[in-house]
């Protein structure tokens, strides 16, 4: 084969070496259309429903939206550092009403990086603080053995280390420790199926301390685990390509992305995901605006590891505002869904008539409105969460579970799903 084949051979077996999850480029109209979709929520009004994820996840894709997203950061900052730092007795504050939690405090600093801001000042340091004060909470939940649990979750652990980690903040190797033991004894992150985005969530914030070395002494065990998280969420990919299910392959492909693996499979695991996640989008998945926040990065090739040092001044497209389409005027159709509530006696089973396109979160009203059924939910980030069915609160670690009857769990929430004519809807209460 000669010289010149031999140094083609040797180019291609490095290229095989030093191989990295990448997203070739995927149509700028298919990106444009699901950025737009974020526009309508930054203009929502009531503080409880500002999202930092949103912010955050702008500002690492390749789209703007110029003066509402600077906009969108002030009211953040407004927000997050009156309400946070208010403390317990001031509750009479009409802005306030529902206190961030810690989690949102974590999206918040990521999202001030985003920015390319570093925490400062007085109100800043209390911030960090706060979240460093949260976690050292969730390592005493946790125990010493390492039997208990964090009263939030380890995704919510992870986010804050990572958070704090952008911010160049260090932590005690006893917190890390935690994580690290977590990632080493797998059934700790195994929540069904929130375990490929916790898992990868945990990869990432150790990433970060890996790449910022704020915990020298716990190099090694760093450096291991994070091979341990990319080994398992590679694991996790479904025939289809998706890495656990659709909704975690964002956060899957971050971890994936953040450095070059030697292993030749992981360039065809990357492209099999991409062509599932390309599937998804044209097939109208991503409508939750929390979903599109971590997957914008993922189509930018940029990951939450990157708020290490953000380029502020990388060129983006400005988004048009979405144009509506025509509305068509169809006599709607009625459907029929079952809704079930097997968890409490006397079972709930009733047919209830919606018009076609409906959500769930319409059903159930529906059949609020009918009589005997009743439920609550509260505001999350991800959309409305169920709280409680039934008058029945879900306790501590336990939580209402949606299913298409028989035993299929949703993948979306009750604003999101929209169920068909003749489905039956199952809500079971289930601990996690
Ligand atoms: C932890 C977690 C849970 C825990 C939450 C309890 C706890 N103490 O943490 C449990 C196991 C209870 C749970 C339940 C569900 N979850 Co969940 N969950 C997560 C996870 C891993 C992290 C959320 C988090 O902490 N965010 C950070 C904090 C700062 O934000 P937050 O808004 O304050 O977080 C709260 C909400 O996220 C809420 N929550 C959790 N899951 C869901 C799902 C929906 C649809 C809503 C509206 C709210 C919600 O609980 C969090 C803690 O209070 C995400 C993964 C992800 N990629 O985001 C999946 C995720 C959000 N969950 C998901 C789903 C589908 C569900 C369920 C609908 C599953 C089901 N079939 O019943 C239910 C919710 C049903 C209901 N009652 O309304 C999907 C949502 C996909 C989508 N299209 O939006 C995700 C992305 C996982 C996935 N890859 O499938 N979940």
């Amino acid at each position: 084969m000669g010289h010149l084949g031999a140094f083609l051979f040797l180019l291609g077996a490095l290229g095989a070496l030093a191989d990295i999850c990448e997203i070739p480029e995927v149509d700028s109209h298919l990106v444009e259309k699901l950025g737009q979709h974020l526009l309508p929520s930054m203009d929502a009004l009531s503080l409880e429903y500002l999202n930092p994820s949103i912010y955050v996840g702008l500002r690492l894709s390749s789209l703007q939206a110029e003066t509402k997203e600077n906009l969108y950061l002030h009211r953040l900052k407004l927000y997050h550092q009156q309400c946070l730092l208010e403390s317990a007795s001031s509750d009479d504050n009409s802005d306030c009403q529902t206190k961030p939690s810690r989690g949102h405090l974590a999206l918040y600093l990521l999202a001030l990086r985003a920015n390319c801001e570093f925490v400062g000042g007085h109100k800043g340091a209390r911030l960090v603080s706060q979240l460093k004060w949260f976690l050292e909470e969730e390592k005493r939940a946790i125990g010493h053995d390492h039997k208990g649990h964090p009263q939030t979750s380890y995704y919510q652990y992870s986010l804050s280390i990572l958070a704090l980690c952008v911010h160049q903040k260090r932590l005690h190797d006893s917190v890390v420790g935690k994580l690290l033991y977590a990632v080493e004894h797998d059934q700790h992150l195994q929540q069904g199926h929130l375990a490929v985005d916790t898992m990868a969530m945990a990869g990432l914030a150790l990433t970060c301390l890996e790449n910022s070395n704020l915990n020298p002494d716990q190099r090694q065990r760093i450096t291991r685990a994070i091979r341990t998280a990319r080994k398992k969420v590679l694991k996790a990919q479904t025939p289809e390509g998706h890495f656990g299910n659709v909704y975690s392959t964002p956060l899957a492909l971050q971890l994936l992305m953040t450095s070059p693996m030697s292993r030749v499979e992981l360039g065809t695991a990357c492209l099999k995901a991409r062509a599932a996640l390309l599937a998804s989008l044209q097939d109208g998945a991503f409508q939750n605006v929390l979903m599109i926040s971590q997957l914008l990065p993922v189509l930018n090739n940029k990951t939450y590891v990157d708020l290490i040092s953000p380029d502020c001044l990388a060129p983006r497209v400005t988004m048009r505002p979405a144009t509506k389409p025509l509305s068509q005027t169809q006599v709607p159709e009625i459907i029929s869904i079952t809704l079930k509530v097997p968890s409490i006696l006397p079972l709930y089973k009733q047919s209830i008539s919606v018009f076609a396109g409906s959500s769930l979160e319409d059903v159930l009203k529906t059949a609020q409105e009918l009589g005997e059924f009743t439920y609550r939910t509260r505001a999350t980030l991800s959309g409305p969460y169920v709280i409680s069915v039934m008058g029945k609160e879900a306790g501590d670690r336990e939580f209402w579970q949606l299913l298409q009857a028989p035993d299929t769990p949703l993948l979306q929430g009750i604003a999101d799903y929209r169920p068909k004519d003749g489905e039956t809807i199952e809500l079971r209460l289930i601990r996690w």
